[in-house]
Protein backbone atom coordinates (compact mmCIF):
# COMPACT_ATOMS: atom_id res chain seq x y z
CA UNK A 1 0.00 0.00 0.00
CA UNK A 2 1.47 3.48 -0.89
CA UNK A 3 1.96 5.83 2.23
CA UNK A 4 -1.65 7.56 3.22
CA UNK A 5 -2.05 10.66 4.29
CA UNK A 6 -4.81 11.11 7.47
CA UNK A 7 -5.75 14.11 9.41
CA UNK A 8 -7.79 13.67 12.25
CA UNK A 9 -9.31 16.55 13.49
CA UNK A 10 -10.59 17.36 16.78
CA UNK A 11 -12.17 21.11 17.89
CA UNK A 12 -11.10 21.88 21.75
CA UNK A 13 -13.44 22.07 24.21
CA UNK A 14 -15.84 22.14 21.60
CA UNK A 15 -19.66 23.04 23.27
CA UNK A 16 -17.30 25.33 25.72
CA UNK A 17 -15.71 26.98 22.58
CA UNK A 18 -18.89 27.81 20.85
CA UNK A 19 -20.08 29.12 24.69
CA UNK A 20 -17.35 31.44 24.56
CA UNK A 21 -17.08 32.43 21.20
CA UNK A 22 -21.14 33.81 21.95
CA UNK A 23 -20.55 34.84 24.99
CA UNK A 24 -16.89 37.02 25.20
CA UNK A 25 -17.22 37.20 29.38
CA UNK A 26 -16.82 33.57 29.58
CA UNK A 27 -13.40 33.71 28.06
CA UNK A 28 -9.90 33.39 30.40
CA UNK A 29 -12.53 32.27 33.52
CA UNK A 30 -13.18 28.64 34.38
CA UNK A 31 -16.51 27.80 32.61
CA UNK A 32 -18.04 24.56 31.82
CA UNK A 33 -21.42 23.29 29.64
CA UNK A 34 -23.40 20.95 31.63
CA UNK A 35 -26.74 20.38 33.89
CA UNK A 36 -27.18 22.21 37.24
CA UNK A 37 -25.95 21.37 40.16
CA UNK A 38 -29.55 21.60 41.62
CA UNK A 39 -31.03 19.12 39.67
CA UNK A 40 -27.89 16.77 39.67
CA UNK A 41 -26.37 17.79 36.33
CA UNK A 42 -23.23 16.67 34.99
CA UNK A 43 -20.16 18.36 32.97
CA UNK A 44 -20.78 18.17 29.41
CA UNK A 45 -16.96 19.68 28.74
CA UNK A 46 -15.66 22.27 30.07
CA UNK A 47 -13.07 24.82 29.10
CA UNK A 48 -9.20 24.82 29.75
CA UNK A 49 -9.09 27.08 32.65
CA UNK A 50 -11.58 24.85 34.51
CA UNK A 51 -9.23 21.62 33.35
CA UNK A 52 -6.92 23.41 35.48
CA UNK A 53 -8.76 22.44 38.84
CA UNK A 54 -9.53 18.73 37.94
CA UNK A 55 -13.19 19.70 35.86
CA UNK A 56 -13.44 16.55 33.38
CA UNK A 57 -16.56 15.89 31.29
CA UNK A 58 -19.50 13.30 33.12
CA UNK A 59 -18.39 14.63 36.28
CA UNK A 60 -20.90 15.67 38.57
CA UNK A 61 -21.73 19.10 38.31
CA UNK A 62 -21.67 19.49 42.42
CA UNK A 63 -18.28 17.55 42.21
CA UNK A 64 -17.08 20.09 40.06
CA UNK A 65 -18.29 23.04 41.93
CA UNK A 66 -16.25 22.07 45.03
CA UNK A 67 -13.51 21.38 42.62
CA UNK A 68 -13.72 24.85 41.54
CA UNK A 69 -16.36 27.39 43.33
CA UNK A 70 -16.06 30.32 40.88
CA UNK A 71 -16.99 27.80 37.67
CA UNK A 72 -19.22 28.89 35.54
CA UNK A 73 -21.68 26.38 34.15
CA UNK A 74 -23.58 27.05 31.15
CA UNK A 75 -26.71 25.00 29.97
CA UNK A 76 -26.48 23.39 26.86
CA UNK A 77 -27.27 24.60 22.91
CA UNK A 78 -27.04 21.68 21.04
CA UNK A 79 -28.32 23.43 17.81
CA UNK A 80 -25.43 26.22 18.14
CA UNK A 81 -23.33 23.01 18.56
CA UNK A 82 -24.80 21.44 15.35
CA UNK A 83 -24.35 24.16 13.24
CA UNK A 84 -21.21 25.00 14.31
CA UNK A 85 -20.26 20.92 13.50
CA UNK A 86 -21.86 21.56 10.29
CA UNK A 87 -20.24 24.50 8.89
CA UNK A 88 -16.53 22.41 9.91
CA UNK A 89 -17.75 19.66 8.17
CA UNK A 90 -18.32 21.55 5.06
CA UNK A 91 -14.41 22.74 5.23
CA UNK A 92 -13.49 19.29 5.56
CA UNK A 93 -15.13 18.61 2.33
CA UNK A 94 -13.33 20.89 0.68
CA UNK A 95 -10.02 18.96 1.47
CA UNK A 96 -11.00 15.48 1.14
CA UNK A 97 -13.74 13.76 -0.63
CA UNK A 98 -13.36 10.65 1.92
CA UNK A 99 -14.04 12.31 5.51
CA UNK A 100 -15.55 10.02 8.87
CA UNK A 101 -17.04 12.00 11.08
CA UNK A 102 -16.71 10.24 14.50
CA UNK A 103 -18.68 12.66 16.76
CA UNK A 104 -20.25 16.42 16.22
CA UNK A 105 -16.05 17.80 17.07
CA UNK A 106 -14.45 15.33 15.19
CA UNK A 107 -13.37 13.55 12.06
CA UNK A 108 -10.85 11.25 9.99
CA UNK A 109 -10.18 12.67 7.00
CA UNK A 110 -8.29 10.52 4.55
CA UNK A 111 -6.51 13.72 2.08
CA UNK A 112 -3.65 10.99 0.37
CA UNK A 113 -5.66 11.56 -2.90
CA UNK A 114 -6.19 15.67 -2.33
CA UNK A 115 -4.54 18.22 -4.64
CA UNK A 116 -5.36 21.20 -2.69
CA UNK A 117 -2.30 22.59 -1.46
CA UNK A 118 -0.25 21.19 -3.60
CA UNK A 119 -1.01 17.81 -1.74
CA UNK A 120 0.91 18.88 1.56
CA UNK A 121 -1.20 17.27 4.12
CA UNK A 122 0.19 19.66 6.85
CA UNK A 123 -0.51 22.91 4.98
CA UNK A 124 -4.24 21.30 4.66
CA UNK A 125 -4.05 21.06 8.46
CA UNK A 126 -2.88 24.61 8.86
CA UNK A 127 -5.45 25.50 6.40
CA UNK A 128 -8.64 23.73 8.41
CA UNK A 129 -7.10 25.53 11.56
CA UNK A 130 -6.96 28.95 10.56
CA UNK A 131 -10.51 28.49 8.56
CA UNK A 132 -11.89 26.84 11.82
CA UNK A 133 -11.21 29.82 13.52
CA UNK A 134 -11.86 32.69 10.80
CA UNK A 135 -15.03 30.90 9.43
CA UNK A 136 -16.34 29.06 12.89
CA UNK A 137 -15.23 31.05 15.54
CA UNK A 138 -13.27 28.29 17.35
CA UNK A 139 -10.04 26.38 17.58
CA UNK A 140 -9.74 22.71 16.39
CA UNK A 141 -6.61 20.35 16.61
CA UNK A 142 -5.01 18.70 14.10
CA UNK A 143 -3.07 15.45 14.04
CA UNK A 144 -1.33 14.27 10.59
CA UNK A 145 0.03 10.99 9.89
CA UNK A 146 -0.04 7.97 7.75
CA UNK A 147 -2.87 5.99 9.48
CA UNK A 148 -6.01 6.88 11.98
CA UNK A 149 -4.33 5.21 15.44
CA UNK A 150 -0.93 7.93 14.99
CA UNK A 151 -3.10 10.76 13.66
CA UNK A 152 -5.75 10.78 16.20
CA UNK A 153 -3.05 10.43 18.93
CA UNK A 154 -1.20 13.73 16.88
CA UNK A 155 -4.47 15.90 16.81
CA UNK A 156 -4.22 15.13 21.05
CA UNK A 157 -0.83 15.86 20.97
CA UNK A 158 -0.55 19.54 20.64
CA UNK A 159 -3.82 20.77 22.04
CA UNK A 160 -5.61 23.08 22.29
CA UNK A 161 -5.38 24.82 19.12
CA UNK A 162 -2.21 22.26 18.07
CA UNK A 163 -0.95 20.41 15.24
CA UNK A 164 1.22 17.58 15.14
CA UNK A 165 2.64 16.24 12.31
CA UNK A 166 4.04 12.26 12.64
CA UNK A 167 6.50 11.71 9.34
CA UNK A 168 6.28 7.86 8.20
CA UNK A 169 10.09 7.90 8.75
CA UNK A 170 9.40 9.29 12.57
CA UNK A 171 6.82 6.64 13.77
CA UNK A 172 9.38 4.46 14.97
CA UNK A 173 11.02 6.57 17.20
CA UNK A 174 7.64 8.11 18.11
CA UNK A 175 5.94 4.79 19.39
CA UNK A 176 9.07 3.47 21.45
CA UNK A 177 8.41 6.00 24.16
CA UNK A 178 4.47 6.31 23.62
CA UNK A 179 2.65 5.24 26.72
CA UNK A 180 0.50 2.34 26.58
CA UNK A 181 -2.33 4.69 28.11
CA UNK A 182 -2.83 6.39 24.83
CA UNK A 183 -3.32 3.47 23.05
CA UNK A 184 -7.68 3.24 22.20
CA UNK A 185 -8.73 0.32 23.85
CA UNK A 186 -6.19 0.14 26.56
CA UNK A 187 -8.50 0.66 29.98
CA UNK A 188 -7.41 1.01 33.60
CA UNK A 189 -7.76 -2.78 33.93
CA UNK A 190 -5.31 -3.52 31.06
CA UNK A 191 -3.21 -0.63 31.71
CA UNK A 192 -2.77 -2.04 34.92
CA UNK A 193 -1.70 -5.41 33.49
CA UNK A 194 0.57 -4.52 31.49
CA UNK A 195 2.27 -2.54 33.95
CA UNK A 196 2.47 -5.54 36.48
CA UNK A 197 4.20 -6.96 34.01
CA UNK A 198 6.40 -3.94 33.29
CA UNK A 199 5.17 -2.61 30.36
CA UNK A 200 5.25 1.11 30.34
CA UNK A 201 4.91 1.96 26.71
CA UNK A 202 4.68 1.16 23.42
CA UNK A 203 8.51 0.12 23.19
CA UNK A 204 7.65 -2.41 25.62
CA UNK A 205 5.20 -3.80 24.26
CA UNK A 206 7.33 -5.11 21.50
CA UNK A 207 9.37 -7.25 23.74
CA UNK A 208 6.52 -10.04 23.48
CA UNK A 209 5.79 -11.52 20.00
CA UNK A 210 2.35 -11.94 18.87
CA UNK A 211 1.60 -14.95 20.43
CA UNK A 212 2.44 -13.88 24.26
CA UNK A 213 0.37 -10.77 23.47
CA UNK A 214 -2.51 -13.11 22.49
CA UNK A 215 -2.06 -15.18 25.31
CA UNK A 216 -2.00 -12.22 27.62
CA UNK A 217 -5.12 -10.45 26.00
CA UNK A 218 -7.14 -12.50 23.63
CA UNK A 219 -7.92 -11.08 20.66
CA UNK A 220 -6.79 -7.91 21.43
CA UNK A 221 -3.46 -8.66 21.57
CA UNK A 222 -3.44 -8.72 17.90
CA UNK A 223 -4.11 -5.51 17.71
CA UNK A 224 -1.68 -4.56 20.05
CA UNK A 225 1.02 -6.12 18.14
CA UNK A 226 0.37 -3.98 15.19
CA UNK A 227 -0.28 -0.74 17.15
CA UNK A 228 2.87 -0.99 19.48
CA UNK A 229 4.71 -0.47 16.27
CA UNK A 230 2.43 2.09 14.63
CA UNK A 231 0.82 -0.04 12.25
CA UNK A 232 -3.16 0.43 11.59
CA UNK A 233 -4.56 0.02 8.50
CA UNK A 234 -8.05 0.22 9.03
CA UNK A 235 -9.49 2.40 5.92
CA UNK A 236 -11.18 6.06 6.34
CA UNK A 237 -14.80 5.57 5.84
CA UNK A 238 -16.68 8.55 4.17
CA UNK A 239 -19.75 7.90 6.33
CA UNK A 240 -22.73 10.23 4.22
CA UNK A 241 -22.75 11.55 0.50
CA UNK A 242 -21.51 15.08 0.75
CA UNK A 243 -23.47 18.22 0.07
CA UNK A 244 -21.43 20.07 -1.67
CA UNK A 245 -18.39 20.83 -3.34
CA UNK A 246 -16.26 23.95 -3.79
CA UNK A 247 -12.83 25.07 -4.50
CA UNK A 248 -11.84 28.63 -3.22
CA UNK A 249 -8.78 30.62 -2.99
CA UNK A 250 -7.81 33.72 -0.89
CA UNK A 251 -5.75 36.43 -3.11
CA UNK A 252 -2.78 37.65 -1.78
CA UNK A 253 -3.59 40.73 -3.07
CA UNK A 254 -7.72 41.61 -2.81
CA UNK A 255 -9.00 41.66 -6.15
CA UNK A 256 -10.19 45.22 -6.73
CA UNK A 257 -12.58 45.13 -9.75
CA UNK A 258 -14.70 42.54 -10.92
CA UNK A 259 -12.62 42.41 -13.93
CA UNK A 260 -10.01 40.72 -11.62
CA UNK A 261 -12.70 38.29 -10.40
CA UNK A 262 -13.14 37.16 -13.66
CA UNK A 263 -9.30 37.02 -14.58
CA UNK A 264 -8.99 34.44 -11.74
CA UNK A 265 -11.78 32.51 -12.85
CA UNK A 266 -10.30 30.31 -15.03
CA UNK A 267 -7.62 28.64 -12.44
CA UNK A 268 -10.43 28.20 -9.91
CA UNK A 269 -12.58 26.80 -12.32
CA UNK A 270 -10.04 23.57 -13.71
CA UNK A 271 -9.56 22.91 -9.93
CA UNK A 272 -13.28 22.65 -9.74
CA UNK A 273 -13.85 20.47 -12.11
CA UNK A 274 -10.79 18.57 -11.41
CA UNK A 275 -12.63 17.40 -8.27
CA UNK A 276 -15.81 17.18 -9.70
CA UNK A 277 -14.59 14.42 -11.86
CA UNK A 278 -13.27 12.51 -9.70
CA UNK A 279 -16.79 11.85 -7.78
CA UNK A 280 -18.72 9.10 -8.84
CA UNK A 281 -21.09 9.91 -11.47
CA UNK A 282 -24.56 9.51 -9.18
CA UNK A 283 -24.31 12.82 -7.60
CA UNK A 284 -26.96 15.37 -8.31
CA UNK A 285 -26.26 18.58 -8.50
CA UNK A 286 -29.36 21.39 -7.52
CA UNK A 287 -27.43 24.71 -7.15
CA UNK A 288 -24.96 26.09 -8.74
CA UNK A 289 -23.11 28.70 -5.49
CA UNK A 290 -19.97 31.21 -5.79
CA UNK A 291 -19.13 32.80 -2.52
CA UNK A 292 -17.36 36.14 -2.24
CA UNK A 293 -15.17 37.46 0.68
CA UNK A 294 -14.91 41.18 1.04
CA UNK A 295 -11.90 43.01 2.75
CA UNK A 296 -14.28 43.84 5.35
CA UNK A 297 -14.02 40.38 6.26
CA UNK A 298 -17.92 40.50 5.04
CA UNK A 299 -18.66 37.07 3.23
CA UNK A 300 -21.51 37.05 0.49
CA UNK A 301 -23.10 33.79 -1.51
CA UNK A 302 -25.43 34.10 -4.19
CA UNK A 303 -26.77 30.73 -5.74
CA UNK A 304 -28.87 29.42 -8.40
CA UNK A 305 -30.98 26.82 -8.77
CA UNK A 306 -29.98 24.41 -11.84
CA UNK A 307 -29.70 20.55 -12.23
CA UNK A 308 -26.74 20.85 -14.64
CA UNK A 309 -23.07 20.49 -14.38
CA UNK A 310 -22.21 24.28 -14.21
CA UNK A 311 -20.07 26.43 -17.25
CA UNK A 312 -17.81 28.74 -16.54
CA UNK A 313 -20.27 31.15 -18.03
CA UNK A 314 -22.79 30.34 -15.41
CA UNK A 315 -20.11 31.27 -12.28
CA UNK A 316 -19.37 34.53 -14.18
CA UNK A 317 -22.61 35.53 -13.99
CA UNK A 318 -22.93 34.82 -10.00
CA UNK A 319 -20.05 36.43 -9.39
CA UNK A 320 -21.60 39.35 -10.63
CA UNK A 321 -24.53 39.23 -8.71
CA UNK A 322 -22.16 38.41 -5.99
CA UNK A 323 -19.83 41.17 -6.45
CA UNK A 324 -22.39 43.87 -6.31
CA UNK A 325 -23.23 43.10 -2.65
CA UNK A 326 -20.12 44.28 -1.68
CA UNK A 327 -20.83 47.83 -3.01
CA UNK A 328 -17.66 47.84 -4.28
CA UNK A 329 -15.32 46.47 -1.81
CA UNK A 330 -12.19 44.62 -3.13
CA UNK A 331 -12.33 41.07 -2.78
CA UNK A 332 -9.72 38.78 -0.59
CA UNK A 333 -11.44 35.34 -1.29
CA UNK A 334 -13.35 33.77 -4.29
CA UNK A 335 -14.90 30.59 -4.27
CA UNK A 336 -17.38 28.67 -6.72
CA UNK A 337 -19.37 25.23 -5.74
CA UNK A 338 -22.46 23.46 -6.06
CA UNK A 339 -24.84 21.83 -4.22
CA UNK A 340 -26.11 18.33 -3.96
CA UNK A 341 -29.63 16.25 -3.47
CA UNK A 342 -30.43 13.93 -0.96
CA UNK A 343 -30.56 10.70 -3.07
CA UNK A 344 -34.36 10.45 -2.24
CA UNK A 345 -34.96 14.01 -3.46
CA UNK A 346 -36.41 14.31 -6.63
CA UNK A 347 -36.03 17.30 -8.30
CA UNK A 348 -32.67 16.95 -9.97
CA UNK A 349 -30.75 15.24 -12.35
CA UNK A 350 -27.86 13.03 -12.95
CA UNK A 351 -24.76 14.70 -13.08
CA UNK A 352 -22.87 13.59 -16.39
CA UNK A 353 -19.24 13.39 -16.47
CA UNK A 354 -17.38 16.23 -18.05
CA UNK A 355 -16.36 16.31 -21.55
CA UNK A 356 -12.96 17.89 -22.73
CA UNK A 357 -15.15 20.56 -24.92
CA UNK A 358 -17.07 21.56 -21.55
CA UNK A 359 -14.64 22.31 -19.64
CA UNK A 360 -12.62 24.21 -22.55
CA UNK A 361 -16.18 26.29 -23.19
P1 LIG B 1 -14.48 15.75 23.24
O1 LIG B 1 -13.82 16.01 21.92
O2 LIG B 1 -14.18 14.47 23.91
O3 LIG B 1 -14.08 16.89 24.25
P2 LIG B 1 -13.92 18.45 24.01
O4 LIG B 1 -14.01 18.81 22.57
O5 LIG B 1 -14.90 19.16 24.89
O6 LIG B 1 -12.46 18.73 24.58
P3 LIG B 1 -11.04 18.41 23.91
O7 LIG B 1 -10.39 19.74 23.74
O8 LIG B 1 -10.34 17.56 24.91
O9 LIG B 1 -11.30 17.70 22.61
O10 LIG B 1 -16.03 15.87 23.11
C1 LIG B 1 -16.68 16.77 22.22
C2 LIG B 1 -17.96 17.30 22.84
O11 LIG B 1 -18.82 16.21 23.17
C3 LIG B 1 -17.75 18.05 24.12
O12 LIG B 1 -17.47 19.43 23.88
C4 LIG B 1 -19.04 17.84 24.84
C5 LIG B 1 -19.54 16.51 24.37
N1 LIG B 1 -19.28 15.48 25.41
C6 LIG B 1 -20.30 15.18 26.32
O13 LIG B 1 -21.39 15.75 26.23
N2 LIG B 1 -20.04 14.27 27.30
C7 LIG B 1 -18.84 13.62 27.43
O14 LIG B 1 -18.65 12.81 28.34
C8 LIG B 1 -17.81 13.94 26.48
C9 LIG B 1 -16.46 13.27 26.60
C10 LIG B 1 -18.07 14.88 25.51
MG1 LIG C 1 -12.90 17.77 21.12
Amino acid sequence: MSQRKILHCDCDCFFAAVEMRDDPSLRGRPMAVGGSEQRRGVISTCNYEARDYGVHSAMATATAKKLCPELIVVPHHMDKYRQAAEQIREIFYCYADCVEPVSLDEAYLDVSDSSNCNGSATLMAQEIMARVVEEVGITISVGVASNKFLAKIASDWHKPNGLCVILPDNVADFVLALPIAKINGVGKVTAEKMKGLGVNSCGDLQAYSVFELVDLFGRFGLRLYDLCRGVDDRAVVASRVRKSLSVEHTYQQDLTELESCYTQLPELFVEFNTRLKNLVDTRLIIKHVVKLKFSSFQVRTVETTHNSVPRIADFRQLILQCFVKGNGLPVRLMGIGVRFADVNDNQCSQLPLFSAEEIAG
